[in-house]
């Protein structure tokens, strides 16, 4: 079906939307064709006690529509959770890229965007050592152009071909089905033997991006280089990078282990919250732009996936920003149905010879046909244009359009030879005309050989902190590997980065340390660590520990100064219901200590009361012993100032604790704002 032609803007996908609810609240039950039922309990029978009946066509109908609910999930990143928003453009980008999109200041244009884990199944835990997918298509006025990259600008392998072999190997190990969502198996890190160019990405995957804690604090990276093509017909390269407006902040390893198990949802669960309290994500477009004639300059080549471009080097111009404002209404028909695409492209992007970009360009399409069970999955609501499409593309499974008349070809008479292609002038994709020659050959171009050079900037521009959770996370996975032969495979490879590492990694697993490897520690690209992103107390949540008859007028200042800044509180006490806060106020209860848990929150309050029991004592030391195990700020007050000190906790960075209240929410605020302390000694 076609849509009138008419201006998009940042509700046209909404109101498209709106057209295919359905609201079933105060409805009579009918079935699929619209029948009335008097009765939906009990089959049809023979008498109370006898057969149900082969003629019970409202049982037959319930039960197979049930029976068939289920599609395959994808391939990678089936776990996965999205979100609606709108994309501004800060300015015209006309002078690089026809794409109307990107022509105007202020331009808007709505947005869907998923977050994903690669290796884990649909059903599988949210805070797992993996990337993360974000994918992103904009509903343009000239067609949906999806941005489809991860929160890591590299990636594992530089050619296509070899995709099924890097997924085979960090999928579970098909003879017993283990480990779910995780690399640290013989398998993966064999295929990293073997493999080398991966080598950047892993230090990737070891640090504490692959860690995010929360989808709403991680960057996006497009990957590859693709082309940008303006009115001229001039090109240019171009990197597309997200930045979060809230910084990149990470969660620690145990921590995000637990997590797993306390809540695995608890990154969907995080980003619906944030938009239903109006805590809207955003994340600002960036672009890194090389002109043709650059192509050759610098010491890696443009085209391989397994090189980021340092920023220091080519810098990243802020083009605009994307709001998430609007969860969906339902997660089947929008975050499951909908299918990316990177060869979803609008006129003024084109793309690369990058072959791992190549590849791409068939696999998407390849892999909706089988998940979503046929060619007609552009018509589903959540995939369908805001702009008209008109084609001679007829039938299939599910085929919703209704073609009129009698033409499906080109080229008729009848119709005047329409639907027609039209010029480059009015808006028809024409492909950028670059000039290929070569021979046909199975080769990786010499100029992809360097496999370690940015692994070893990646680990040089690394914290002290940030390396030693490398070497934490590096230990953790290969200590999971039964071979001690890919042990020393692996710890070998990665003295070509850094010996130290290597050497570290080695005593830690068992395996002889490397004598010579690498030690340069000259190239460093200090954007990469997270040391020095935007630091944020906004939308953090903290845990408030009370019991009944605490300080209710000075507690109830801190936590509206906590609001008042933009975060997020939870109380937490003994038993659930209300408590008195004095001046005729009452505080509700969320969570007794164990409908939550301490790594559920950034930062823990603890305030008390006067007269607690052994078992909150116990429980409160619990909560405080894992904030500060996890580097996490913690507060106290009043009586809460006791579990600090019998732990030998005051004083210690992040720490916050204060007699007089003066001064204490800015404090604590200060504490949170920088994430986590990790000069502590733990
Ligand atoms: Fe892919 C899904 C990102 C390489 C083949 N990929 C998928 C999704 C993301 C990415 C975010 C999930 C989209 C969604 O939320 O629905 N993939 C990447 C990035 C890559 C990459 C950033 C490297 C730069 N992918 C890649 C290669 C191939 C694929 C080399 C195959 C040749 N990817 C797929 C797929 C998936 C997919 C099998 C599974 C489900 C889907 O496409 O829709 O086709």
């Amino acid at each position: 079906m076609a849509q009138d032609p008419k201006k998009v803007d940042e509700n046209s996908k909404n109101e498209q939307l709106e057209q295919y609810r359905s609201d079933d609240s105060g409805k009579d039950l009918t079935t699929n064709q619209g029948l009335k039922l008097s009765e939906d309990e009990f089959s049809l029978k023979a008498g109370e006690r006898g057969p149900t009946l082969m003629e019970d066509f409202h049982f037959r109908e319930k039960m197979t529509h049930f029976d068939h609910e289920r599609i395959p999930e994808r391939v990678v990143h089936a776990r996965g959770f999205a979100a609606h928003g709108e994309f501004e453009a800060y300015e015209s980008l006309e002078h690089l890229t026809k794409a109307k999109f990107l022509s105007k200041k202020s331009k808007k244009t709505p947005v869907f965007v998923r977050f994903s884990t690669v290796a884990g199944s649909r059903g599988s835990a949210e805070t797992v050592r993996d990337a993360r997918g974000f994918a992103t298509k904009f509903y343009t006025e000239e067609g949906n152009y999806d941005l489809v990259g991860n929160n890591i600008p590299v990636f594992f392998i530089q050619d296509a071909i070899k995709f099924p072999d890097l997924v085979h190997a960090f999928k579970p190990e098909p003879h017993n089905e283990i480990p779910q969502a995780a690399t640290a198996h013989d398998t993966f890190w064999d295929f990293v033997a073997n493999n080398q160019e991966a080598a950047h990405m892993v230090m990737w995957t070891m640090s504490d991006r692959a860690i995010p804690r929360s989808f709403r604090t991680m960057d996006g990276f497009g990957v590859h280089a693709f082309r940008f093509i303006n009115a001229e017909g001039k090109s240019h390269f171009v990197k597309f990078t997200w930045k979060s407006t809230l910084g990149v902040h990470s969660l620690v390893w145990d921590e995000a282990q637990k997590i797993n198990g306390k809540n695995p949802d608890f990154h969907r669960a995080d980003l619906h919250e944030a938009i239903e309290s109006g805590d809207y994500p955003e994340y600002e477009l960036g672009v890194q732009i090389v002109p043709e004639e650059d192509e050759h300059k610098f010491d890696f080549d443009l085209l391989d996936a397994t090189k980021m471009w340092p920023q220091e080097e080519i810098p990243i111009q802020i083009i605009g920003k994307m709001t998430l404002n609007r969860n969906v209404d339902n997660v089947f028909a929008e975050t499951e149905q909908v299918a990316f695409h990177p060869g979803h492209v609008v006129p003024g992007i084109d793309f690369s010879n990058d072959p791992l970009l190549q590849g791409r360009l068939f696999s998407y399409t390849d892999t909706q046909l089988i998940r979503l069970g046929g060619p007609n999955f552009h018509e589903l609501p959540i995939n369908r244009g805001v702009c008209p499409f008109h084609n001679n593309q007829r039938d299939g499974y599910g085929r919703q359009t209704i073609n009129k008349g009698k033409v499906s070809y080109q080229k008729s008479s009848f119709t005047n030879n329409t639907p027609a292609p039209v010029s480059e002038a009015e808006g028809g994709y024409a492909h950028y005309q670059e000039k290929v020659e070569g021979r046909k050959v199975r080769k990786r171009s010499e100029s992809f050989k360097d496999h370690f050079s940015q692994a070893t900037m990646f680990w040089n521009s690394m914290s002290d902190a940030e390396k030693q959770h490398i070497i934490e996370a590096f230990s953790f996975e290969l200590g999971k590997c039964d071979s001690i032969d890919i042990r020393q495979q692996i710890v070998d490879m990665y003295a070509n980065v850094n010996l130290k590492l290597a050497q570290e990694i080695a005593a830690n697993i068992g395996v002889k340390a490397p004598e010579t490897g690498n030690t340069d520690t000259s190239k460093k690209s200090p954007a990469l660590s997270q040391e020095n992103t935007v630091k944020s107390a906004k939308t953090r949540k903290v845990g408030v520990i009370v019991a009944p008859d605490f300080n209710g007028k000075e507690v109830m200042e801190v936590l509206e100064q906590l609001e008042s800044k933009g975060l997020q509180y939870e109380i937490i006490s003994e038993k659930q219901g209300k408590l008195d806060a004095g001046n005729g106020k009452q505080l509700k209860i969320d969570h007794t200590f164990t409908t939550a848990d301490p790594v559920l929150f950034d930062a823990i309050y603890a305030v008390g009361g006067p007269d607690v029991s052994k078992k909150f004592a116990r429980n409160t030391a619990y909560y405080v012993t894992e904030a500060f195990g996890h580097f996490k700020p913690i507060g106290a007050t009043h009586e809460g100032k006791k579990w600090l000190d019998a732990n030998g906790y005051t004083g210690e960075p992040g720490v916050v604790t204060d007699d007089s209240m003066k001064g204490f929410a800015d404090s604590f605020i200060e504490a949170i704002t920088a994430h986590r302390h990790w000069t502590r000694e733990v």
